[in-house]
């Protein structure tokens, strides 16, 4: 068919153009005279002339793929936590100036109008952060591909802090309307629950099964277009929000039941309503695996539908959708392609299996067995009839296999087996990704080889060939060029802006770290930076902080695992020393913090408080006189993360080895040129080996030495009466040093140190605070300090999400860029 005709009018991206399209949304969008127009209606008016760009891409995107024998990447995922889309959208279509412009001839702020966009929080942290750098990096390298998840009305909770403790208030990131997203009411799918099977025989004579169910809710698809930065691929992420079907209303308006089809829609649309607080482990819990569910089939039935527009026969589906499963949040989908394919469009269980292994992909995010999803039997049955047999069918024929290479190997297994009988019967969501997938991955070189070793061994010693390792990556667009306009100005003028799509070319730096003025420069960024966050900190919570001082930040989830409570013991440790010695020489030092904590987690909000307590403590002590300052930065979204990453001189990334699967933000931080104080731990690893050991400050155990004394019986007694210092800094605490002389507040918390100390913090609090004692020495010397943070950056070209979505489309989605041409 001929080219769609969009050209001039609103995809008119000339200065005149925008200015006009923007005054038009004013009007006809809004409704509004620019007199009285509101602060939103400016936001919505610019952010519906950003969109319009983004349609006339995506258009072409479509267009230009329609009929082509490609192949589209699927990224499945339970979680995106995309951040504002608006600055980033200006930054991928190269028209921020522009609108920076026009905001000041029409009289005003953009910052304003910037700050107004309430962002999407669609996910609990990394991993949904994770999938959102994917989507910029895929589109960014002009890959085709589709984002597939669930349009939650309410994200991630917003953190507030009262009297020192969590306060969790409702996410409302709908309420003035979401300018970003096209809804798209023709786009539905069924997804039923409950009921059971019942078996018959086709007209061929085969022996099939049927599900009747007990409900069926209908999806409807939100579509929202992910632009590349200055590429003309514009993809989708399409999430599905849960409606009730009007059948259902019908029926019972017939029999004159109206509150039953009042009662029927409210349950049908809890299933979108409100998005898991937790991040690992996941809770139990049946409306989450309603979720799960839910999107899985939403997307799968799109994929065939989309698949089969383009005429292709289901054998092949695999040339042209490669699925990847987000960790096993979407692991049902394995199942739910062997349903459609076999009882819905009638294959055979043979080439429909081998379909859905090669189809599928899965990453593992975590390390903590707690973490890993298994379902109570009869929940997942209940829910699930049809699946269950399924899954049971699945795992018959590949226990078999295990019993033909392993025989008599009993225990291997029961190890192995899709259900967990090792006491209740759980189906083990992990092992039916392992199975149902070509291709398994670890997000970090030490992850993917403790996955091997540990977690997954059984299934690496099978299917050794599935195995491989994808370090993750963060996008230098976002957290770079977004976050940090100064430091990227000035890379900018010495080494062109070329590395904004190739990192690796950020390494031309390195010779200006022996450069003085531009170390000079350097330091003047940075300090702007700072200036820039101490503002915001002042703003938010009152505390004057001094951007001369070192700032030392530790920002993500609050997890016993991260090791939060690590660093207040080695912050009372400061003030301790300050105290029993008013003239103790210590580099000025700011300590921040920033994170949510899971609102049933107990400890983790402890800790919260905790910090919260020392800064109340610390920060008002006259004797500590401007050395020390101890901050919590309430609400650390994607949109307050941009002012904390460029201002950091110090990030914090100290888990126990051996647990943290990756982490991201440990790679945001260095980018912007902060140096890490770190474990052996996920991605530290390879930070490490990038930046240089002279430019990471590393401490604590390795991951085989907490192995091992785990397993020879770790005792935290040992260590404290072993450390005059950490006796000091627990007593403060227990003694309700902290807390107004309350010895009850941290009694859960100090108790679980001394007697369990499961993350170890005793073990490393020695060799933590000498290597701390290290930074503070290192950070007199600016000179050097500026090199190292030069030469941080610099070095950081492997940790984009551009090189991580390179390795993924090679080794496990074989998958090739596709270039749109506007015109
Ligand atoms: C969340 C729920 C279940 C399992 C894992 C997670 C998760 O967020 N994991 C995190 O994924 C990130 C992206 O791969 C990693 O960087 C983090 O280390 C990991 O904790």
């Amino acid at each position: 068919s001929e080219p769609v005709s969009c050209t001039g009018g609103r995809a008119d991206m000339s200065l005149d153009g925008l200015r006009r399209t923007f005054r038009e949304h004013v009007f006809y969008t809004q409704g509004r005279f620019p007199s009285v127009a509101t602060r939103n209606d400016l936001y919505m008016a610019f952010a519906y002339t950003v969109r319009d760009q983004l349609l006339h891409r995506w258009i072409k995107t479509v267009e230009q793929m329609a009929g082509k024998d490609l192949k589209i990447v699927s990224y499945l995922s339970a979680e995106f936590l995309l951040g504002p889309h608006l600055e980033n959208n200006l930054i991928n279509l190269g028209i921020y100036d522009d609108v920076l412009g026009i905001a000041k001839e029409e009289g005003f702020d953009i910052q304003v109008i910037f700050d107004q966009e309430e962002e999407p929080g669609l996910g609990n942290g990394g991993l949904g952060r994770l999938a959102a750098c994917y989507l910029d990096s895929l589109a960014s390298l002009e890959v085709p591909a589709i984002g597939y998840g669930i349009r939650y009305e309410f994200g991630i909770f917003d953190q507030e802090i009262r009297d020192g403790w969590q306060v969790e208030r409702t996410d409302q990131w709908l309420r003035l309307g979401n300018p970003w997203e096209l809804a798209r009411p023709e786009i539905t799918c069924r997804v039923s629950f409950g009921g059971r099977t019942e078996p018959y025989q086709d007209d061929r004579g085969r022996y099939r099964v049927r599900w009747i169910p007990h409900r069926t809710v209908k999806g409807v698809a939100y579509d929202t277009p992910i632009l590349g930065y200055r590429v003309n691929t514009c993809n989708l992420l399409r999430l599905w929000k849960a409606e009730a079907i009007e059948s259902f209303e019908f029926e019972a308006f017939n029999v004159g039941d109206y509150y039953g089809a009042v009662d029927e829609k409210i349950y049908s649309e809890n299933i979108t309503k409100v998005l898991y607080p937790n991040d690992e482990p996941v809770q139990g819990k049946q409306l989450r695996l309603e979720q799960q569910y839910f999107f899985v089939s939403c997307s799968l039935q799109d994929m065939l539908r989309i698949y089969k527009l383009g005429g292709g026969k289901l054998d092949r589906f695999s040339r042209h959708f490669a699925i990847q499963l987000n960790d096993t949040h979407p692991a049902l989908g394995v199942a739910e392609l062997m349903r459609l394919l076999v009882d819905e469009e009638g294959m055979d269980w043979e080439p429909a299996w081998d379909v859905t292994c090669k189809t599928f992909g899965y990453t593992n995010h975590t390390l903590l067995p707690e973490a890993l999803e298994k379902w109570p039997v009869e929940l997942f049955a209940g829910l699930f009839p049809r699946h269950m047999e399924i899954i049971y069918e699945i795992n018959r024929r590949f226990l078999d296999e295990v019993r033909r290479r392993w025989p008599g190997d009993e225990a291997r297994v029961a190890r192995m087996s899709l259900i967990d009988e090792s006491g209740g019967r759980f189906v083990r969501m992990a092992h039916l990704a392992c199975v149902g997938s070509h291709a398994i991955n670890g997000v970090a070189e030490l992850h993917s080889r403790l996955l091997k070793e540990d977690v997954l061994r059984d299934f690496h010693e099978m299917t050794p060939e599935k195995f491989s390792n994808k370090t993750n990556g963060v996008t230098p667009r976002r957290f770079l060029v977004l976050a940090n306009p100064g430091l990227t100005r000035l890379i900018e003028g010495k080494i062109g802006d070329t590395w904004i799509r190739r990192p690796e070319e950020l390494r031309k730096l390195e010779p200006c770290a022996d450069d003085p003025a531009f170390r000079e420069e350097w330091r003047r960024v940075k300090l702007e930076n700072k200036k820039n966050l101490a503002r915001v900190i002042r703003e938010r919570t009152g505390i004057e902080v001094d951007p001369a001082s070192m700032f030392d930040i530790q920002v993500k989830r609050l997890h016993e695992y991260k090791r939060q409570h690590l660093n207040v013991l080695h912050i009372i440790a400061l003030y301790d020393r300050i105290k029993r010695n008013p003239s103790y020489d210590l580099c000025p030092r700011t300590f921040i913090f920033g994170g949510k904590a899971a609102p049933g987690y107990f400890m983790a909000k402890l800790i919260i408080k905790l910090i919260n307590s020392v800064g109340d403590t610390v920060n008002r002590d006259p004797d500590v006189n401007g050395r020390l300052k101890v901050v919590f930065f309430p609400d650390l979204n994607v949109k307050n993360a941009k002012f904390i990453y460029p201002a950091a001189d110090l990030s914090e990334q100290i888990s126990t080895a051996g647990k943290e699967a990756s982490g991201t933000g440990n790679m945001k931080f260095s980018m912007n040129g902060a140096l890490t104080i770190g474990t052996l731990d996920g991605a530290n690893v390879e930070i490490r080996e990038e930046v240089g050991a002279e430019n990471f400050f590393l401490f604590g155990l390795t991951a085989e030495e907490v192995y091992s004394l785990k397993r020879d019986g770790y005792r935290p007694m040992e260590y404290f009466q072993a450390n005059p210092e950490l006796q000091r800094v627990v007593e403060r605490i227990a003694s309700g040093y902290f807390s107004n002389g309350d010895r009850e507040l941290f009694k859960p918390l100090v108790d679980a140190l001394m007697f369990h100390d499961t993350f170890m913090l005793f073990a490393d609090f020695g060799s933590y605070a000498d290597v701390q004692g290290r930074v503070d020495e290192a950070y007199r010397d600016r000179e050097h300090w500026t090199r190292m943070s030069i030469l941080n950056s610099a070095r950081m070209g492997k940790f984009s999400s551009d090189r991580a979505i390179r390795e993924y489309c090679e080794d496990i989605w074989k998958v090739k860029p596709v270039p749109i041409l506007l015109e």
